[in-house]
């Protein structure tokens, strides 16, 4: 009887953990625009705060006339990609790229979706566009990791 109880347990909750390891939990939302519709030369927002231990899905949309990249170089060494998805006009993923990242350019009226773990502590990491002279007309903003991973204490 009470093999059957955990038998039945462990069908019922499998199917629950494996979905969650899948999808590698629940990310925590955060969008920015490269650009404007009007064609500023702006981050919106350009301040970010990530906190270690916790897994985020970045949406960087470009609605603006020209690319532009999101470019913060200390990404190479300070956060964990788990995938990009470059979405579709309709909303689907048209591919998703593995690896390392620490830059992307995004074309205009497109959307890019950033799924990491910030892993390494970092003050003031520079987020900047190099397209052209963009940065020099304000395409820049910062990025903050503060925290501490659950095991490291
Ligand atoms: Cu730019």
């Amino acid at each position: 009887m009470r093999i059957t109880i955990y038998l039945m347990l462990l069908f019922f909750t499998l199917p629950l953990i494996s979905e969650e390891r899948k999808h590698g939990g629940k990310a925590i939302k955060v969008m920015v625009e490269a650009g404007t519709k009007d064609g500023k030369m702006i981050f919106t927002p350009n301040d970010f705060t990530f906190e270690r231990g916790k897994h985020y899905k970045l949406i960087i949309s470009n609605p603006s006339p020209s690319a532009h990249y999101f470019s913060v170089d200390e990404f190479a060494t300070h956060i964990y990609t788990r995938k990009i998805e470059v979405v579709g006009p309709n909303g689907k993923a048209l591919a998703e790229i593995y690896g390392d990242v620490h830059d992307v350019e995004v074309f205009p009226n497109s959307t890019i979706e950033w799924y990491f773990y910030p892993m390494k502590k970092g003050k003031n990491l520079k987020l900047y566009c190099h397209k052209e002279n963009h940065e020099e007309m304000g395409m820049v903003g910062t990025v903050n990791i503060i925290g501490s991973l659950p095991l490291s204490k």
